[in-house]
């Protein structure tokens, strides 16, 4: 029991330091998103990376209204629109 507790810490400590190995996530990243590499995403990067999205999902994640989103848009948006 002791050893199984020790490993879930292990693990939860892994997700806060930036994820298990193990698990791979299944949103794409940010880097992915951004085609261009220009460090923002815009409508068409967004669009090519999550398909079954519309607009008004992007444009409500794109926080300032500058219709690109930075990393942190970007993050906070997959995490509330999935
Ligand atoms: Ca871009
Ligand atoms: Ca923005």
């Amino acid at each position: 029991m002791r050893i199984i507790r020790a490993s879930l810490l292990i693990c939860l400590i892994g997700v806060i330091a930036g994820g298990c190995s193990s698990t791979p996530s299944q949103q794409p990243r940010f880097a992915e998103v951004d085609a261009d590499g220009n460090g923002y995403v815009n409508w068409p990067e967004y669009r090519k990376a999550f398909p079954d999205t519309n607009k008004n999902a992007f444009l409500t994640t794109d926080e300032d209204s500058d219709e690109r989103l930075d990393i942190s848009e970007f993050r906070a948006g997959i995490g509330v629109s999935f």
